[in-house]
């Protein structure tokens, strides 16, 4: 009886463990992303926030192609997910045009894209978005400036702009948004040249730029901390004094930990956050696809404006007073 029953169970063990098996693979949610590179301590924590979220513990089976800044590889890196047939499509377009074919291709295919943090804006055939609102961030830039150099009674800007990669809608907001404000006020905008949202090109273009206007310029807006750190060597080799109360008020964009700490430090006067950790939103959109439902199109990151206690002042955009976030250590530990 005993062995009759232990047949029994071998038998239908045997029968549904590759039933079971089967419908457990099928759970699996599998996810193709196309990231931008690894140009930068944002790009770090975006690449670790999408692979913490959509690790093969959560469920996922993801497929990472970093396309190292090179826009050709990202489309052959989207059209490799086709051909893989993945879920669910993750890009974050290096250039913020040229997407509508591959879209198109993705759309016929049946899967589903999500874009990050920068945006596409010549085609909609996506499902959703989840960024930042790049212009915002040039904006709040932009009307810090204002506030605090009126506060230390500077009346003249003579700026030098080390902007990101060109034609990203990163570059693209945060120049639109400064410059608007810049031409508001009247500022004198000395030149703009891309470092690549790297530090060693934020170095070559500031190394350039301490020998084409040395003595001119007052105020160095770097479009990301990475960027800020070759700066402020550039900066250094030259003999120019940067950060609260010397010869050059410093901006910078992204305010990671290494960013903070340069505020912390007086080195970088103000820094506008960039929130890179889009991946929990991601997976609530693809919650709402898998449950037959229709995602928010646009889903905005929240971010915080940032300097030293001397440093805050009170600023609008667009009639909505912002507020400042002072960096202690403590907010240098919660960042990422
Ligand atoms: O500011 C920069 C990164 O796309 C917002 O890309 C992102 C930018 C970020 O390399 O550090």
């Amino acid at each position: 009886m005993r062995k009759l029953s232990a047949i029994i169970v071998t038998a239908l063990a045997a029968a549904l463990l590759p039933a079971m098996a089967v419908s457990a693979s099928d759970d699996v949610i599998s996810i193709g992303f196309a990231q931008v590179g690894h140009e930068s301590d944002w790009r770090t924590a975006s690449t670790k926030s999408c692979q913490d979220v959509f690790s093969a513990e959560n469920g996922y089976d993801l497929s990472f192609v970093d396309c190292d800044n090179d826009e050709a590889a990202q489309k052959e890196a989207v059209r490799s997910f086709i051909e893989q047939d993945v879920d669910y499509i993750i890009i974050d377009p290096i250039i913020a045009t040229g997407w509508d074919t591959v879209l198109t291709e993705c759309e016929d295919a049946g899967i589903p894209v999500i874009v990050i943090d920068r945006t596409i804006d010549d085609s909609d055939k996506y499902a959703a978005w989840v960024g930042s609102n790049f212009k915002t961030e040039g904006l709040a830039a932009g009307e810090w400036l204002k506030a605090y150099a009126d506060k230390q009674g500077i009346e003249e800007l003579n700026v030098l702009t080390i902007s990101g990669s060109t034609g990203s809608s990163a570059q693209i907001g945060r120049s639109e948004g400064f410059n608007e404000v810049a031409e508001k006020y009247g500022w004198n905008l000395i030149d703009e040249q891309t470092g690549d949202f790297t530090e060693a090109g934020g170095q070559e273009v500031m190394e350039n730029y301490c020998k084409s206007y040395e003595g001119q310029f007052n105020v160095v807006v770097c479009q990301n901390d990475n960027e800020a750190f070759g700066a402020m060597t550039a900066m250094d080799n030259a003999g120019v004094t940067y950060g609260p109360g010397n010869d050059v008020i410093l901006i910078s964009y992204d305010a990671c930990t290494a960013g903070l700490e340069d505020v912390k430090a007086g080195k970088i006067t103000a820094d506008f956050e960039c929130n890179p950790l889009a991946a929990p939103f991601v997976e609530e959109v693809i919650k709402q696809i898998e449950a037959g439902e229709t995602p928010e199109k646009e889903v905005y990151m929240v971010e915080h404006w940032y300097a030293l206690e001397d440093q805050v002042v009170d600023f609008e955009i667009d009639g909505v007073a912002q507020e400042m976030t002072v960096v202690t250590d403590e907010v240098i530990e919660a960042q990422y």
